[in-house]
């Protein structure tokens, strides 16, 4: 789809640069004594052109993106997990509710959320006081924390390992200071944290 986009994008600034260049150059004025441009009025062809390329070019782009979204924005009926992200000023709060199990930032670490490789995840986020939004850039992901609603969504990780997070919104003074953490374990290996996590609160 970045394709899709990009070379189009190139066309057409290609053809309207070179157009501008192109015409300032040819038709500028050489003779000082004219003073008059041209004056016409229509061009029909032209007109129609102008009009149902871009028609053509925001339809076919509409189309392939409209499939795209859906496929993101799709949720899974029955996730394996369920993990409710909290945004407030200034860190996150990650809760499990079918595990009983809450994760807030230690003391000088960033908060970690931890999900299970190869399964999918539903990630419902919400804010407690003002817009944050989660980002984690490994997963070229990133949505709104708005309080008072939640936006759900599905990861589906598939590599472990540590991937780092950020508030994407810019929500005051310690907005900076919103980094969380994701770890990506396997699934034997998250079982056994959640235990770990429930035998030592
Ligand atoms: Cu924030």
């Amino acid at each position: 789809m970045w394709i899709a986009f990009t070379l189009p994008a190139i066309a057409v600034y290609a053809i309207v640069g070179g157009l501008i260049v192109w015409s300032s150059v040819a038709y500028r004025r050489r003779d000082p004594a004219i003073v008059q441009a041209a004056r016409f009025h229509e061009n029909p062809p032209l007109e129609i052109a102008w009009t149902v390329i871009p028609i053509l070019i925001v339809g076919g782009l509409f189309a392939i993106t409209y499939p795209a979204e859906h496929h993101v924005e799709n949720l899974v009926v029955s996730p394996d997990e369920v993990v409710q992200v909290v945004g407030f000023r200034w860190s996150w709060r990650f809760l499990y509710p079918r595990r009983h199990v809450a994760i807030d930032a230690k003391e000088g670490e960033p908060p970690e959320l931890v999900l299970p490789a190869g399964r999918t995840t539903e990630i419902r986020l919400t804010s407690s006081d003002v817009v944050h939004a989660f980002w984690v850039p490994a997963f070229l992901f990133k949505r709104d924390a708005v309080p008072g609603r939640v936006n759900a969504f599905d990861l589906s990780p598939t590599k472990t390992g540590s991937y780092p997070g950020r508030c994407a919104e810019y929500c005051g003074t310690f907005h900076a200071h919103m980094s969380f953490n994701v770890r990506v374990v396997a699934p034997d290996a998250f079982e056994r944290w959640l235990a770990e996590r429930k035998s030592s609160s």
